[in-house]
């Protein structure tokens, strides 16, 4: 009785490390984000934070949108293009900072910041690029606007 004891006993910690082992990985903690197109030509979220492995969902709730990348982290290569009115699906495997807009609606504004692994190495390419002054405008608020909200986790 003595050893079954002690057996289940080793089980049991056994089980709670390896509890703690799922908990812990990004797999476990991966995330799906969703963004809406509005009525107002805007996203529903202008700014975001997530984890470098979380997935960004945008849905086409209002017509004549979509999604194209302007700025990616150094290195990195665009994500794919949406089609106009089509859910569209990002996985973010590299850390740094994204922006993309509506190419029908990008120099009025439609655009969106995203900030993976709370790194900032690539903020200042921001600068560099070149839309409409309104656009622009809207662009360095966003930016000014990411830099101040400190990720929680
Ligand atoms: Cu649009």
């Amino acid at each position: 009785m003595k050893i079954k004891f002690a057996l289940i006993k080793k089980l049991l910690i056994y089980l709670c490390f390896c509890l703690q082992v799922f908990a812990s990985s990004d797999a476990a903690l991966a995330k799906v984000i969703k963004i809406e197109f509005t009525e107002f030509d805007t996203y529903s979220s202008e700014i975001i934070h997530i984890n470098v492995g979380d997935t960004v969902e945008w849905l086409p709730t209002n017509e004549g949108h979509n999604v194209e990348f302007i700025m990616t982290p150094i290195m990195v290569s665009s994500p794919e293009k949406s089609k106009m009115n089509e859910p569209h699906s990002v996985i973010f495997q590299e850390a740094g900072i994204y922006v993309y807009g509506c190419t029908p609606h990008l120099n009025t504004g439609m655009l969106g910041l995203i900030v993976v692994g709370n790194d900032f190495h690539n903020i200042e390419d921001i600068n560099e690029i070149k839309l409409s002054p309104v656009a622009n405008s809207v662009l360095k608020r966003l930016a000014k606007k990411a830099k101040s909200q400190i990720k929680s986790n």
